[in-house]
């Protein structure tokens, strides 16, 4: 079975409050578009994070059908396969699913119980004469156990021996975090509002683990289990190439074959200079080094103090002399009392903030206040709080 895998689409994403993503997502699109034809998998799976927000706007809804269309017209035998992220509504993917499966499209937005009992049925994908497709959208931490209900399920009907993909949209401890903020809690890591869960929670009876949530592409230890990235970089962090995934997996238990495929982006992201440097520096540098590729700039500057209100007009006017360069903000560092190391304090913009997980920003609000951690029973009552705030909202 050949899969192409990709995650973390999240279309309608504004940066900035103000740049629309959309030309770059077409851009991706039209990429994909071209190694569908080019490849012709047997399957296109996204594991979550299909849309940036979970109440898309219509724009970013039709964006989404008008492209699913036109990969269904290109391969119409080919399954597509999508399931909620973090980002998502469950409910309004679900919403989707009905119509969407006339055009052998599949959207899996939650899981569903009736009693005790999981509808195992709408997670499972059988791609006949293929293989498997276990599509486990992001769920709640107390509903871990479904990934292993799945593969046993899978393993009953698998009576042909054929390749079992898993998907999954959430956090493998001991990944590489390097495009997000972290905090961690009991010796777990925490990522976007997930708690990370140990590998092998999830029982060796998949091929392929088809992973999503973690922007930086990277294949974990045991060789079958991957994040592929965003395909789309989304902020000055994704620092590394953006790519999809192709899978090739022969049969039930043999390792899989994997492969990147490294999409051309519209737009780049620029941090100039790539150390911090005192602000009229930071300029001159800026001017004397203006990107020749389109993209967004941010300008990376050392200050003990606050900067000077005509900042931004300076930043913009320079870029102005350059072609499609987009200003987009500031990353203010202040030096560290010794005058030789520098302290990693960037003051957040309002869209890095948003992207912050509540218990982080109470973490860090606390420290800055109170000058000290938070101790254990208050870290366990804000996080259990937390915690059921959002499996209310889950509702
Ligand atoms: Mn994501």
């Amino acid at each position: 079975m050949k899969l192409l895998h990709t995650s973390d689409w999240h279309i309608g994403q504004i940066l900035n409050f103000h740049y629309d993503r959309q030309e770059e997502h077409q851009c991706f699109l039209d990429q994909l578009c071209r190694i569908v034809e080019q490849e012709r998998p047997d399957v296109l799976i996204v594991s979550g994070d299909i849309y940036d927000k979970n109440t898309p706007g219509n724009s970013s809804m039709r964006f989404l059908s008008d492209n699913l269309l036109r990969i269904c017209d290109l391969a119409p035998d080919m399954p597509i396969v999508l399931t909620a992220g973090n980002h998502d509504s469950s409910s309004r993917i679900e919403s989707m699913s009905g119509v969407w499966r006339r055009v052998n499209t599949h959207f899996i937005g939650a899981a569903e119980r009736v009693g005790e009992e999981y509808q195992l049925d709408k997670h499972i994908i059988e791609i006949p004469g293929k293989g498997w497709i276990a599509a486990v959208p992001y769920i709640p931490d107390y509903q871990n156990d479904l990934y292993n209900i799945i593969l046993k399920e899978i393993h009953d009907r698998n009576t042909q021996n054929l390749p079992v993909i898993l998907m999954g949209h959430t956090t493998i401890g001991n990944a590489i975090f390097t495009a997000h903020e972290t905090t961690t809690f009991s010796g777990r890591d925490i990522v976007g509002g997930i708690n990370s869960m140990n590998i092998n929670e999830i029982d060796n009876d998949y091929d392929y683990l088809a992973l999503g949530h973690i922007h930086t592409p990277q294949t974990l230890s045991n060789g079958k289990a991957r994040y592929c990235g965003s395909p789309v970089q989304l902020n000055f962090k994704e620092q590394f190439p953006h790519s999809v995934t192709m899978v090739t997996v022969e049969n039930h238990g043999d390792m899989p074959q994997i492969d990147t495929i490294e999409l051309e982006p519209l737009r780049r992201f620029y941090v100039i200079p790539e150390k911090p440097a005192p602000l009229e520096e930071a300029l001159s540098y800026l001017d004397a080094h203006l990107p020749e590729k389109q993209g967004y700039v941010q300008l990376n500057i050392l200050s003990a103090e606050r900067l000077p209100s005509d900042t931004e007009n300076r930043i913009r006017d320079i870029l102005s002399k350059g072609e499609g360069l987009l200003y987009c903000d500031y990353k203010c560092t202040r030096p560290a009392a010794d005058g030789k190391s520098v302290v990693e304090k960037p003051e957040f913009n309002l869209s890095e903030f948003r992207e912050k997980d509540p218990f982080e920003i109470a973490e860090r609000y606390y420290q800055e206040t109170l000058q000290t951690e938070m101790d254990d029973t208050l870290k366990e009552l804000l996080h259990s709080v937390i915690q059921e705030v959002r499996e209310e909202n889950a509702r």
